[in-house]
């Protein structure tokens, strides 16, 4: 793997650099680097950089959302290749997936959305700062086997409960699944709600979602 490559990247998205990322996000993809290794050895590293420096108040809200931008740019490029490199088309299951109501944080969600997608799941994306009887209606109209909850803050994840309560409400429980994840989000809580698993990333995620769909549909 070429370290000067993936610092780089990192880097980019440290300084907000749009044009810097999109570059060396062409560049990794040119030398043969896969999208996931530059997404999770490069530019995440970046970011996990910016929120440690933003939790010590070296850096401010400003520097947060122009990482943000940069990586956005970067993933621009990486997600079609991310997506071409899936298994042959093969519908697994239908997933409705989602950023809780109150959080605007995307960029995990969006990456574990396509990776879904590109491994052959029908993703049904509700963006950010979805109400809990939003992804109740979604999976009702699209019959969907499963539900995805992002949270990024420990003040939102709380509302992942609310969309298990919001399927229960309409009697959707307990056929359809329910996945959380997020960076404060672990397999304790996940229990703690009732939610049926918890990936902490988005390859993970992939896995879970194959085996809740195969038992729900065993299930019915
Ligand atoms: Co925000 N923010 N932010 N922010 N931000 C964090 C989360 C924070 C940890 C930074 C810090 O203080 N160190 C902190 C949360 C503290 C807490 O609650 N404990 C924080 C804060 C405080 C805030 C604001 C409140 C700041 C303010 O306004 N004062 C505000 C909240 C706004 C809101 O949502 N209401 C805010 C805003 C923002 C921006 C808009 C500027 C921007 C987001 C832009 C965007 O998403 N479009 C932003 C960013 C960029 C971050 C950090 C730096 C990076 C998040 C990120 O994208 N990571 C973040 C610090 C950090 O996490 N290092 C921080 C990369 C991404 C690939 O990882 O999202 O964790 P992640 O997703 C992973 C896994 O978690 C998992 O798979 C993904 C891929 O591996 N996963 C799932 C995610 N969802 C999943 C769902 C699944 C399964 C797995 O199944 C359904």
């Amino acid at each position: 793997m070429n370290k000067a490559l993936l610092a780089a990247m990192a880097q980019s998205v440290l300084d907000g650099e749009i044009d810097d990322a999109r570059a060396l996000a062409q560049q990794a993809l040119d030398q043969g680097v896969t999208p996931l290794e530059a997404i999770n050895h490069g530019f995440v590293r970046g970011l996990d950089e910016v929120g440690e420096e933003y939790a010590c108040g070296d850096l401010f809200l400003p520097d947060l959302v122009a990482a943000a931008e940069a990586m956005k740019a970067a993933l621009a490029v990486l997600e079609p290749a991310l997506q071409a490199q899936g298994s042959t088309w093969n519908m697994l299951g239908k997933v409705v997936i989602g950023t809780i109501q109150g959080d605007i944080h995307d960029i995990g969600k969006t990456l574990v959305g396509t990776m879904l997608s590109a491994n052959g799941f029908q993703v049904y994306d509700l963006g950010v700062n979805v109400a809990p009887e939003a992804f109740a209606a979604k999976v009702r109209e699209v019959g969907a086997d499963l539900v995805g909850v992002s949270a990024l803050l420990t003040t939102t994840m709380i509302r992942q409960k609310d969309v298990i309560e919001a399927l229960e409400d309409v009697g959707l429980r307990p056929g359809v699944k329910v996945m959380v994840g997020g960076a404060p989000v672990t397999t304790e809580w996940a229990e703690q709600i009732g939610a049926d698993g918890f990936s902490e990333d988005a390859i993970g995620a992939v896995a879970l979602a194959r085996s809740l769909v195969a038992a729900g549909q065993e299930q019915r």
